[in-house]
């Protein structure tokens, strides 16, 4: 769990929900804790996903994945231990929040609907079940929506309901972090192909024979699609104001991120 956790990852979802509670005025430092959460969920996927019945993946953050360092068995045990610790985070901080907008089985059943099978899990899923002559860019669009961009949203959105944000802010939110989260799938597909396993932390090229946003679009074609997606979450701050720049500037990160 410690190995998975604290590798150097880039953070990025953590960093959302602080950005998202900071922006809404939270009172509380129990917001990081949520912060923690997210990650946790984050590092549980990424351990699944490199296992040899999913991607099969050597290289993560730059060191051996989890069941080559450790084996399988204690890989699966440390995601499913790193699952539930993440609702138990959520569950103790909600109850210490106090909210007034929202309560901690809001926050719970937030973030389960964003992993179960309408969420993380019914994308992925669909992405190993799917053939590559069925995979049309709607499909695509469905898939990593899920896959990738649920946590995204969950993050903001738990962000925004740990600082008892309003409920049409919070739908601000989750617009900006549906947007986001694609384009960061786009953006990493991006990467498979542009970039080296120095830069990334994890094998390059392990798209080759799969369908993804840059075989369907080519570089160019999806490098203006993850743009546009992040034109689209950033005219979708216009409510917030200037106070949203934070938000902006993830958005600007994801566009111009190297790893
Ligand atoms: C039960 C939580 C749970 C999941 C089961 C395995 C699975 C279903 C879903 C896989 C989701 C997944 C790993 C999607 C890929 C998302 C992605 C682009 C990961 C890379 O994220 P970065 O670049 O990684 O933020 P770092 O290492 O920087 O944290």
């Amino acid at each position: 769990m410690h190995y998975a956790l604290t590798g150097p990852g880039k953070r990025v979802r953590p960093v959302l929900t602080l950005a998202v509670a900071e922006l809404f005025d939270a009172g509380s430092d129990v917001v990081l804790d949520v912060a923690c959460a997210v990650e946790m969920v984050h590092a549980c996927s990424l351990i699944l996903d490199d296992l040899p019945a999913m991607d099969d993946a050597r290289l993560r953050r730059g060191r051996p994945t989890v069941h080559l360092a450790f084996g399988e068995d204690v890989a699966l045990l440390a995601a499913l231990a790193l699952l539930n610790r993440a609702y138990a985070l959520v569950a103790a901080s909600a109850q210490r929040l106090s909210l007034k907008r929202y309560t901690a089985e809001d926050m719970i059943h937030h973030l389960a609907a964003a992993i179960g099978s309408g969420g993380l899990i019914g994308g992925q899923a669909l992405d190993l079940e799917s053939r590559p002559e069925d995979l049309d860019l709607t499909t695509l669009e469905y898939i990593h929506s899920h896959k990738t961009g649920a946590l995204f949203m969950a993050a903001g959105e738990l962000g925004a309901m740990a600082a008892d944000a309003r409920r049409r802010d919070l739908e601000v939110i989750s617009r900006f972090a549906k947007n986001v989260g694609l384009a960061f799938q786009i953006s990493d597909d991006l990467l498979d192909v542009l970039a080296s396993p120095e830069e990334t932390g994890k094998d390059t090229g392990k798209d080759a024979d799969k369908v993804t946003f840059v075989k369907l679009l080519g570089v160019d074609g999806a490098r203006t699609l993850a743009a546009e997606l992040l034109g689209f979450a950033v005219e979708s701050l216009a409510p917030l104001g200037r106070k949203a720049e934070p938000l902006r500037q993830i958005a600007r990160f994801v566009q111009h991120r190297r790893r």
